[in-house]
């Protein structure tokens, strides 16, 4: 679905947005049926916890970064109508993903109550600006249905926050929890936020719960002071391979693929990349080699 102005609009003004049923169906079905590769489903899980100690280590123990070994997992950070979300959002055709993580939560493995924070901390190495140049466009995309049960995210309008200085990016535990709205929506729906937002993760309200999600983050090329992630650290990952060579050009250049018309293409680099790629249309690129 493609994001309305309005939308948009709200994540500027109260620095958050939720889109209700954001993925088609199919593409969700498909990124859900492709979760159980990497994780148990909940059935699996609660019947026996004890089995599955990763998920007690921490609050983060449930996160993967990508890429994935599943396509239909894969093609969620690059779904059309996000990327037009961030190029609208972002005002901006240059711009590149810089953090892509897969979170599975299972109640009762650990307490995912979190105090309220602001993501810049580990978005940047300085702090977002307050006219909003270089926005880092932060988002979920729920995989799960998330009610009140769910471990919603829970988020503080701008409006709230105004006066609270950017550093310390943390508040003590407890600090604007009476200002909080909770990120309650069926799977397939999107968040959206920005890294100047006061937000947090809270705990299940009730046993046997579970919360998937995949959070891409979004970000103007060109400020190496902000960002995340290293895509080619990530190259030899399983499922990078398959997931460059299904990607079309543009959605490669997402993760700072040589672009159509880079000087990095020439008879050499064609064969070569071919090679490292085995399958993948290169012909693009191959215009003014
Ligand atoms: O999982 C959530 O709902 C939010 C988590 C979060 O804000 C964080 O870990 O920084």
């Amino acid at each position: 679905m493609r994001v309305s102005d309005a939308k948009l609009a709200e994540v500027w003004d109260q620095g958050f947005t939720v889109v209700e049923n954001f993925l088609d169906a199919d593409t969700l079905r498909a990124a859900q049926a492709a979760l159980w590769t990497m994780h148990p489903r909940p059935e699996a899980y609660f019947a026996d916890p004890d089995a599955y100690p990763r998920y007690a280590k921490s609050q983060f123990a449930g996160l993967d970064l990508f890429p994935y070994p599943a396509w239909d997992l894969n093609r969620l950070p690059v779904y059309p109508d996000l990327v037009d979300a961030a190029e609208r959002l972002l005002n901006a055709t240059d711009i590149e993903i810089y953090k892509v993580e897969l979170w599975a939560k299972y109640a009762g493995a650990i307490n995912y109550d979190q105090a309220h924070h602001r993501d810049y901390g580990n978005h940047t190495l300085v702090v977002p600006r307050a006219d909003g140049r270089h926005t880092q466009m932060t988002t979920f995309i729920l995989l799960s249905d998330v009610t009140e049960l769910d471990g919603p995210t829970k988020l503080v309008p701008l409006a709230e926050t105004r006066d609270v200085p950017l550093t310390p990016s943390q508040l003590k535990y407890g600090a604007l929890f009476d200002k909080e709205f909770s990120a309650t929506a069926p799977a397939g729906s999107l968040m959206i936020y920005k890294t100047d937002v006061m937000h947090r993760g809270s705990n299940f309200a009730a046993p046997e719960r579970s919360r998937f999600a995949m959070l891409v983050d979004f970000q103007e090329r060109g400020w190496p002071w902000n960002g995340k992630m290293s895509w080619p650290d990530r190259a030899q990952r399983t499922g990078m391979v398959e997931a460059i060579i299904r990607m079309t050009p543009r959605e490669r250049d997402l993760f700072g693929w040589p672009p159509i018309g880079s000087d990095y293409w020439d008879a050499q680099t064609l064969a070569d990349v071919a090679l490292r790629y085995p399958g993948i249309d290169l012909s693009p690129y191959a215009g003014n080699v």
